[in-house]
């Protein structure tokens, strides 16, 4: 599944401190690709999706063209297969090697699956404003499935911290003990970097997260790096500018007026192949079968419905009604013929 125009709209939904959508924000600076965002509020509802049909409602959302791309792992990968920009235009570094490949890989996995974000997330401080605003609160109750519970959130943290310092511990006496600057040792940061760093920077330029002076006294080349990558960020933004912010109305209007990025589906190139594809034969699925597509591990409530254009092993793509397709990695989301779950309670 080839990704192709570069000049098709590219439209960020997030909001700013969202830490997943600021992987997506810094790469799209490095890279120097230019984008508008459509800004959302922290809690549901969040109408401006709604607007396209999509009931899915973690942030970030990215859509270029007319193919919109959940989760950042997929984000990533689709933007990766942008048309390069010319080098003056880049400042992130490519993983050339193998190996680079697998460290970008692992970083990732060690961040999200291995529960480094949900570990950063146990350490915000309480007294955040939002953290104390009782309908954000209630929305993220809904969100987890689980109360809030302040007792509960205070043991958790000196285990955070213990693991949180493990991650910074692993990056200072490997990756970073030679006094490189950039973790693959690349001339400018790269996406690892980008892998590396967001749950530690979240933490970082958070007052309170951390004990003061933690990072600078215990983790030196930790600190230093996180500063390095926040000022080669400050750079790229300086040189593309800030992204044009869109209204929900506007950014519809954009996006269902706009080609598809992935033109060779258009074209009946999307395969479902039922012999290959152990999901897809499990449920007797067939192109244009109309299938239900849910993350499996946050927000599992919001599914969204559509026809089902094309699955392979790292992504599904499901046209939805209102004539977007929304594509989702394969990698912790679920789908199924639609209605089963309901038909089957
Ligand atoms: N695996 C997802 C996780 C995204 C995620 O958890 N985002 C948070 C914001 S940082 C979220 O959506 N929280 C609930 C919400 O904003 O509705 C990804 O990589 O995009």
């Amino acid at each position: 599944m080839a990704a192709s125009d570069p000049q098709l709209p590219i439209i960020l939904y997030h909001y700013p401190y969202s830490p997943y959508a600021k992987r997506i924000v810094w790469y799209l600076e490095l890279r120097g690709i230019p984008y508008s965002q459509c800004l959302q509020p922290p809690i549901l509802p969040r109408p401006d999706l709604a607007r396209l049909g999509i009931s899915y409602r973690r942030i970030p959302v990215l859509s270029i063209g007319r193919d919109i791309y959940l989760d950042t792992r997929l984000i990533l990968a689709k933007l990766s297969l942008l048309h390069p920009p010319t080098p003056s235009q880049t400042h992130l570094s490519p993983a050339s090697t193998a190996e680079h490949k697998a460290i970008e890989r692992l970083l990732e996995i060690h961040a999200i699956d291995g529960g480094l974000f949900t570990r950063a997330s146990q350490l915000l401080p309480p007294t955040l404003p939002l953290l104390r605003d009782p309908k954000f609160r209630a929305d993220r109750a809904d969100y987890t499935g689980t109360k809030p519970d302040a007792a509960a959130a205070a043991a958790l943290r000196p285990e955070a911290l213990n693991e949180v310092q493990r991650a910074m511990a692993l990056l200072e006496t490997t990756l970073l003990a030679d006094g490189r600057d950039w973790v693959l040792a690349t001339p400018e940061p790269s996406l690892a970097d980008i892998e590396a760093v967001w749950p530690l920077h979240w933490l970082v330029s958070l007052p309170g997260a951390l004990p003061a002076g933690l990072v600078a006294a215990r983790f030196p080349r930790v600190a230093a790096w996180i500063a390095r990558f926040d000022a080669a960020v400050a750079e790229a933004r300086a040189r593309v500018g800030k992204p044009r912010s869109v209204s929900g109305e506007e950014a519809q209007r954009v996006i269902l007026a706009a080609g598809w990025n992935e033109e060779a589906l258009e074209r009946g190139g999307g395969m479902v192949d039922g012999e290959a594809e152990p999901v897809v034969a499990f449920h007797g699925l067939r192109k244009g079968a109309m299938v239900e597509l849910w993350p499996t591990d946050s927000g599992s409530a919001h599914r969204d419905v559509g026809a089902l254009v094309a699955v392979d092993a790292g992504e599904v793509v499901i046209t939805t009604a209102e004539g977007v397709r929304l594509h989702a990695p394969r990698h912790g989301f679920r789908f199924e013929p639609a209605g089963k779950s309901v038909a089957s309670l």
